[in-house]
């Protein structure tokens, strides 16, 4: 496994956009629909339980959290799309600060899209794949929580998801997932490390 993810620190919490780090260097965002487990899968790839909040509780992360882990590298966990408890005021405003940072965050590069596998390919998940091709960033889907399912019904989902992701986009590529076994990590990292080195 590589250890590039391993040094991540806690960097800030932003509630809006402009209270972000400065917009320079490289960064990937981990997107998805709430409890999808985006900040489990943080916490998976830098092997750093406890770094991102984690929650049984839907809506959890309010923030756009922010991990280091080189100078100017980062990873950003953000608030899950699509949550429907979560207060009418504050959805629109995630809605309209995470619009705002896929626009026009120039450090931005790619995005990891995490779906779970037992509900793959909501209509806010092939928004984001066709947005990410339309914009040219790197995008990669994970199908977490693969533990919830037998082997070949995970296989038989990878293999419709895969279909289903290349009538929007060719670049994005999909793999299936367990944040909570660490299961996939290995090929997690492989994928992203590389959106790093050819941006340079
Ligand atoms: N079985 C299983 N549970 C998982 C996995 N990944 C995450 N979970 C659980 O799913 C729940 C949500 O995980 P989070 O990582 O907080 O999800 P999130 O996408 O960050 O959620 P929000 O911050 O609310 O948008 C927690 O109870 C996790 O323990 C997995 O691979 N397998
Ligand atoms: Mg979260």
């Amino acid at each position: 496994m590589s250890h590039l993810f391993n040094q991540s620190q806690y960097l800030v919490s932003a509630y809006r956009y402009d209270q972000l780090p400065e917009d320079s260097g490289q960064e990937i965002a981990f997107v998805g629909r709430s409890n999808a487990g985006k900040s489990t899968t943080i916490n998976a790839l830098t092997n750093h339980r406890g770094l991102a909040k984690v929650s049984k509780t839907p809506g959890r992360t309010q923030l756009f959290n922010c991990f280091e882990f080189a100078p100017d590298r980062r990873l950003i966990d953000l608030p899950g799309y699509g949550y429907a408890k979560v207060p009418e005021k504050m959805r629109k405003h995630w809605q309209k600060e995470i619009d705002h940072y896929l626009m026009h965050r120039k450090s931005l590069i790619g995005v990891v899209i995490i779906m779970d596998i037992r509900h793959p390919m909501k209509a806010f998940d092939e928004q984001m794949i066709n947005w990410a091709a339309q914009s040219g960033l790197y995008s990669h889907v994970l199908l977490n929580k693969a533990d919830k399912l037998s082997h070949s019904q995970a296989t038989t989902t990878l293999l419709q998801t895969k279909k289903a992701i290349l009538a929007i986009s060719e670049s994005t590529t999909c793999q299936t997932f367990s944040a909570l076994r660490k299961e996939g990590a290995d090929v997690l990292s492989n994928t992203i490390k590389p959106w790093f080195e050819h941006h340079d």
